[in-house]
């Protein structure tokens, strides 16, 4: 047993994305002897409200750098943190959140917050010798269902397909692994439907490894893959999933959403979706509205009556998430540690969704990296839906893969969520 608790380094450094754009990675050790390690993910479809990333700006990596927040994690942060006790780890993302000082991280980057907060979470854990997902919760023990974006459009890729994921969700599967198995299954059959009825640059992946068929119409991208779940065999199986991104197909001068070549009005946009919902099982929705219309989202949440999550309508902000409940606006919320900026107040979003009846869906941003840190706070929050692109490419498959070695850790403990993936306990 571990006596010294104490940090003895913690350092910055600049890495590259799946993007090849530069972002924090920061290492805090303890004791000069257990490491924790943690990069910090970055969107591209961003909300308004979310806590404030710091770049470099000029010529350097077309401004994209992190230098400065780097900068803060080792001539500002490190200094106060260093000889304090990891397990400490509240209280150390108070004293940063209070060294920043603003209400959204301007000063020094939640990035640079951020990296440092994830990184003593994830010493804390390996100097108590468990691993993180039963650090944050002693009494960790679902599987998440993923909730796999297996068609990109929209921000995350350069196709015609308004809307940024179609999302396919594995419900029916007994376990997290076969769940993998039934969607990867899946996959392989709908890029080969897509090479014969579009030709081979339709599998050509996005941001999130999704294939990016050349389609313009919602149902036709639907239809493909309903059809590549039922050639799969797996139609009793699977259930599907949107994230609109709406905010960024929202004009707000006029008022419409530009979808399929049309303008929409909020009312009309609605209607398409009760199409929709009714014509597939469709039983997620994120983002379906302008990230400010509280008052539309609450309308369509009563309307509706599948899961509609809050992305850039929340933000992983309390003060946002609180205004929801209270309006009724959206029944989940997505979780992005980045949009907020620390582990702390993530979780207490969480716990504050949780209390309310508000499931937590975990979510990756498009630009990840090789940190699997997202898998593990999955599984601790007993979440039950992680949202981590396509089964394929590193950056995605390193979360499924590290839930399929925790699926494997728990043993007999581990309950895929399943069809309870709302409500998973
Ligand atoms: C989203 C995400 C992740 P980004 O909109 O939910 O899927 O995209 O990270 O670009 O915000
Ligand atoms: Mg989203």
């Amino acid at each position: 047993m571990r006596k010294n608790f104490e940090i003895t380094a913690v350092h910055g450094r600049e890495i590259i994305d799946c993007r090849g754009y530069p972002t924090v990675q920061v290492d805090v050790w303890v004791d000069n002897a257990v490491l924790g390690r943690a990069n910090v993910a970055c969107g591209r479809s961003k909300g308004t409200h979310e806590a404030f990333e710091l770049r470099d700006g000029g010529k350097r990596y077309a401004g994209f750098g992190v230098r400065k927040a780097i900068d803060n994690v080792n001539k500002v942060i490190a200094p106060e943190v260093m000889s304090k006790d990891v397990r400490d780890r509240r209280k150390l993302d108070k004293l940063m959140i209070e060294m920043d000082g603003t209400e959204n991280k301007a000063k020094l980057g939640a990035n640079a917050i951020l990296g440092v907060s994830l990184a003593i979470a994830r010493a804390a854990a390996s100097s108590l010798g468990i691993p993180l997902y039963k650090y944050i919760n002693s009494n960790a023990y679902i599987l998440p269902v993923p909730m796999m974006n297996l068609i990109n459009g929209g921000k995350l890729t350069s196709n015609y397909l308004d809307f940024q994921e179609f999302i396919l969700m594995p419900v029916g599967a007994e376990t997290f692994s076969e769940a993998l198995r039934i969607t990867s299954e899946i996959n392989i059959v709908l890029r080969d439907i897509l090479v014969e009825k579009y030709g081979k640059l339709a599998v050509n992946v996005g941001d999130e490894g999704g294939c990016s068929p050349p389609m313009r119409e919602i149902r036709e991208a639907m239809d493909m893959l309903v059809k590549a779940v039922e050639m799969a065999g797996y139609a009793n199986k699977v259930v599907y999933a949107f994230d609109i991104a709406s905010t960024g197909l929202y004009d707000k001068r006029t008022e419409k959403y530009a979808v399929e070549g049309r303008r929409l009005s909020r009312e009309e946009l609605i209607e398409l979706y009760k199409e929709l919902v009714t014509s597939y099982p469709i039983v997620s929705i994120e983002d379906p509205l302008y990230e400010d219309d509280f008052e539309g989202f609450a309308t369509l949440t009563k309307e509706l009556g599948v899961q509609i999550v809050g992305d850039d309508l929340f933000t992983t902000n309390t003060k946002r998430l609180a205004k929801g409940i209270e309006m009724k606006a959206a029944n989940s919320l997505l979780w992005k540690v980045n949009q907020v900026g620390s582990l702390s107040e993530a979780l207490d979003a969480a716990a504050l969704a949780f209390r309310n009846g508000y499931s937590v869906v975990v979510s990756e941003r498009s630009g990840e990296t090789e940190d699997d840190t997202i898998a593990d706070l999955a599984v601790g929050l007993n979440a039950g839906q992680i949202k981590a692109g396509a089964p394929v490419r590193a950056e995605r498959t390193c979360k499924y893969n590290r839930l399929l070695q925790i699926e494997e850790e728990l043993g007999p403990v581990a309950r895929y969520a399943g069809k309870n993936f709302r409500q998973p306990f």
